[in-house]
């Protein structure tokens, strides 16, 4: 991981200057599709109920019970690295509904390119959360198939991966699969030429790919308004593909909208790009310290729309869940704590020259001359030592 410490790089900003993130553009008026309100409560909606409707009351608690556990395994990351157990964590918190609604619209022989925060859709390929820490520990270099899930590994190149999608999209559609993609990636990386490059190739070649943004309205200290002059999901239309912005706050509406753009892809109808609207509520990562460049208002308007309440409130008052499940639920999170912490402190510390190994299959005359540098290196402190 390379990613700086905001805190160091950025200038202090005193309190009066703090920026807020997203204001809209002049005269945009974007739609937002939502099923569930902030306060919980079902709305309509003509376009998407038809891919929530046959959802079981067992499911929407599954819906809940995954943003749950997920959540109380990203705190867990978070207090493993603060005591000095990981290098470093990225936060999904406040992401959640936006992780698990769009993952559990994909189907087993779908095909998932992640960022590196995307610990609520792993959850949902049933990659194991502590094979996600290896990597935050610095003890391996990913620390899953990516083929036994259909999950490829965790990648830090800021929309990279919206390529290697799109790339592999075009592969399944050639290979006559009625599979489909979803690439990963956040409101920073939309800038990136990578992804322009991404969508022109899935727009000509028509692709079953959906780009999947989540706009959490910062990448690291830029707000979003630095990013577009337009809603995101609108940039899909010069690319001619379809482009919605959905409450990523709201489970179900990820979850409908998700599953009509994936079928729309296995349709062979191309590409579709989601814009899930949603708010990083922690720090970038735990590196950052976001108080430095955003007001504490802006993560209050947010609490109130947290995706984790928002779904507690509706299967109370439709009747869905009673106190027991919700009970349960607690124990099952704390268990899902423990064995996180279990885990992690019991992870082997690779061999330190492991890592020369796996640059080139045949070996290479630099990584050689690397491998003896860092034998000399290691020495010094034996030679150190004796000196003492
Ligand atoms: C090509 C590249 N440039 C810069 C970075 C450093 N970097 C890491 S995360 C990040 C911000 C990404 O923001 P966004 O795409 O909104 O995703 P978020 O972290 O908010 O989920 C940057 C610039 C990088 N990893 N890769
Ligand atoms: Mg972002």
């Amino acid at each position: 991981m390379t990613v700086e410490s905001t805190a160091a790089r950025k200038p202090r900003r005193s309190a009066g200057t703090k920026r807020t993130a997203a204001k809209k553009p002049p005269g945009s008026q974007p739609d937002l599709v939502q099923l569930l309100t902030p306060e919980g409560r079902r709305v309509e909606s003509a376009e998407y109920d038809a891919y929530v409707a046959d959802i079981t009351p067992e499911e929407l608690r599954g819906l809940y019970r995954d943003m749950v556990l997920t959540r109380r395994f990203d705190a867990e990351a978070t207090s493993l690295q603060r005591q000095g157990e990981l290098g470093l964590w990225a936060s999904l918190l406040g992401q959640e509904a936006a992780q698990i609604g769009s993952g559990r619209a994909t189907r087993e022989d779908d095909y998932v390119f992640p960022t590196y925060r995307e610990h609520g859709v792993a959850w949902c390929r049933g990659v194991d959360p502590t094979n996600l820490l290896g990597m935050f520990r610095g003890v391996n270099n990913g620390g899953w198939d990516p083929n036994s899930n259909n999950f490829h590994l965790y990648t830090i190149v800021i929309g990279s991966q919206t390529l290697h999608a799109t790339g592999y999209a075009m592969g399944i559609a050639k290979d006559g699969a009625d599979s489909a993609v979803i690439a990963y990636f956040g409101d920073g990386a939309s800038s990136q030429g990578d992804v322009a490059e991404a969508f022109t190739f899935s727009a000509v070649y028509n692709a079953p790919v959906v780009f999947f943004c989540q706009n959490n309205q910062w990448a690291i200290s830029e707000p979003t308004e630095r990013q577009t002059r337009v809603p995101l999901y609108q940039r899909a239309q010069g690319y001619g593909f379809p482009g919605v912005r959905v409450d990523g706050n709201d489970v179900l509406a990820c979850l409908a909208v998700t599953k009509w753009a994936l079928e729309r892809a296995r349709r062979g109808e191309g590409p579709t790009l989601v814009e899930a609207y949603t708010y990083r509520m922690g720090a970038h990562t735990t590196s950052d310290d976001p108080t430095k460049y955003r007001a504490d208002e802006e993560r209050e308007a947010w609490e109130v729309k947290d995706p984790i309440l928002r779904m507690r409130a509706y299967l109370e008052e439709s009747g869905q869940a009673d106190e027991a499940f919700f009970t349960e639920l607690e124990a099952e999170s704390e268990a899902l704590g423990k064995r996180v912490r279990e885990v992690v402190r019991a992870m082997p510390d690779p061999d330190r020259f492991a890592m020369f190994e796996n640059a080139y299959a045949d070996g290479h005359a630099l990584v050689d001359e690397e491998r003896a540098q860092f034998a000399a290196y290691q020495a010094s402190f034996a030679d150190e030592g004796e000196g003492k």
